[in-house]
């Protein structure tokens, strides 16, 4: 498997690790994908030193709202990153590319707003077993993945 397009092998040790908070907004379509998603990202959190009572979990229909759940946390709270998790699978119509797109440019216009970073764990598969593979499969976890590049995005220092 490459490895090179991987992020999960960052060693450094995160600063002032007890003071960051994520949140973390899962859709339910596809729940036993974005379950598995929300766990791995939940466990890699916690395994580089993220407290327990800092981590917040939202749940919400499907992958577009995510949009508006982001945005609603952007505006009220305060977190040093937030994820969005969610899987959209092809179907028979053009529904998969709406849905796809419009997320994708959405939580990419909410990231660059530059307030809270933004990481997007959302898998955008041709069948099941493609999502499986990215779920804790063979590809690996992408929420892992998604966890660590929260916590570097919520640790990146600007000079
Ligand atoms: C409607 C729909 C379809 C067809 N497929 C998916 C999917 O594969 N993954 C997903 O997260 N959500 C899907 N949805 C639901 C939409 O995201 C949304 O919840 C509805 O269109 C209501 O706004």
């Amino acid at each position: 498997m490459n490895q090179q397009n991987k992020n999960t092998n960052h060693f450094k040790e995160f600063e002032n690790i007890e003071n960051l908070n994520f949140a973390i907004v899962t859709s339910e379509w596809n729940f036993k994908i974005t379950d598995r998603l929300t766990n791995g990202l939940e466990k890699e959190l916690k395994k580089n030193g993220v407290l327990s009572k800092n981590i917040d979990k939202y749940s919400v229909p499907g992958s577009f709202e995510l949009i508006h759940a982001c945005s609603s946390l952007i505006n009220n709270f305060q977190y040093s990153a937030i994820i969005v998790v969610g899987c959209i699978i092809k179907g028979q119509t053009y529904h998969f590319e709406c849905i796809s797109n419009s997320v994708a440019n959405s939580i990419g216009h909410l990231n660059s707003l530059g307030r809270t970073p933004v990481v997007f764990c959302v898998l955008t598969d041709n069948n099941i077993q493609q999502s499986l593979n990215r779920s804790g499969g063979k590809y690996g976890n992408k929420g892992e993945e998604a966890a660590i590049t929260a916590l570097r995005m919520a640790t990146l220092k600007f000079k």
